[in-house]
């Protein structure tokens, strides 16, 4: 509306002044509350990721470090751990769902709100740079199975055999029983959520994982999808998930958090909010299964809080790289 046009509207009666002088306060209000939580300078570059994860987050903190993007960042973060066929919860290396399948789901949200995703894919290990050209060069923002595949041959990732060995073997002696049961902790290592903020002072993040051990096939949890596994707004901040997907996502968990950043609470109060939401449902059996989240505002304040004991999550800020065991919940 033109400026004339407004100022017309708006004295053609009194309620009209009582709409724009009360939206001005409330304007007003606002920021008084934000500057309220955020002091100081704004802390950046920063680097948060999920469980023990020091060589995605040094990764991550070079590049922007060099003046790189948050999303460049989090990208390459991701990928180490993807690489990295030791690990057994993400990209190569995963364990598979229960008929031998490893497959992977990952995605990426940039400071622009933009999202890409991919689920349930299989002989592709770098999965964040497959959904990142998802976001980039489709105009879709998810791609699932057999066409995620051949989507990511088509832009020139290799098809590689996911299945190690080692997971292999587990997988063998976990069919001698067949029995699914979510494992609470593994090795203090899992899915890998990665939140960065660049020198520019923009978020981005990201989500990778090869799910749920023995999943059913065709199971997806929470690290692909918006809102659950990871939830990233520039004004505000970004949050990530690991543990039962199931809760994350009955929950919406990241958008969660970022949405109660916003009405003023801080990242670590976010965090124990979303926790609260999951283990006060009725018939809640939280004690058998972990949620862990993190969380990150626009002045680089962090927080993560988790079900169960030893979740942990490493954090980049002021040139320093460390792990860090994150409050939880359940104290006996
Ligand atoms: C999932 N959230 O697929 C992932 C798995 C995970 O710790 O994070 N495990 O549900």
């Amino acid at each position: 509306m033109k400026r004339r046009n407004f100022l017309k509207k708006a004295s053609v009666t009194g309620l009209g002044l009582v709409a724009v002088s009360s939206t001005l306060f409330s304007f007003k209000e606002k920021t008084e509350k934000k500057s309220m939580i955020s002091p100081s300078k704004p802390i950046k570059p920063l680097v948060i990721a999920t469980w023990d994860t020091p060589l995605a987050v040094e990764t991550a903190a070079k590049v922007l470090e060099k003046g790189g993007s948050a999303l460049d960042a989090v990208e390459q973060g991701c990928k180490i751990e993807e690489a990295n066929d030791n690990q057994q919860t993400v990209g190569k290396g995963g364990l598979p769902d229960r008929d031998g399948n490893v497959t992977l789901d990952a995605c990426i949200m940039d400071e622009k709100g933009n999202y890409g995703a991919v689920l349930a894919v299989k002989n592709i290990k770098h999965v964040t740079s497959v959904a990142r050209k998802v976001m980039e060069e489709t105009p879709h923002v998810m791609l699932v199975g057999q066409g995620a595949e051949e989507f990511a041959v088509a832009k020139g990732f290799e098809r590689e055999n996911l299945l190690t060995e080692a997971s292999k073997k587990a997988w063998e002696k976990w069919k001698e029983t067949s029995k699914y049961k979510p494992i609470i902790n593994i090795e203090n290592h899992d899915t890998i959520g990665m939140l960065a903020i660049d020198n520019n002072g923009n978020i981005s993040g990201a989500c990778t994982t090869s799910g749920l051990a023995y999943k059913m096939a065709g199971r997806v949890g929470d690290s692909p999808i918006i809102g659950g596994g990871l939830f990233v707004d520039n004004e505000i901040g970004g949050a990530a998930a690991t543990g039962l997907g199931e809760e994350v996502l009955k929950t919406v968990g990241s958008f969660l958090i970022v949405e109660l950043m916003r009405q003023g609470k801080s990242p670590q109060e976010a965090c124990e909010e979303a926790i609260s939401r999951i283990v006060k449902k009725p018939n809640s059996n939280f004690k058998n299964f972990q949620v862990g989240y993190i969380a990150v505002n626009k002045q680089g304040e962090v927080g993560a809080y988790s079900i169960h004991e030893w979740f942990s999550y490493n954090l980049y800020k002021e040139g320093v790289n460390k792990n860090i065991k994150s409050d939880f919940f359940n104290k006996g």
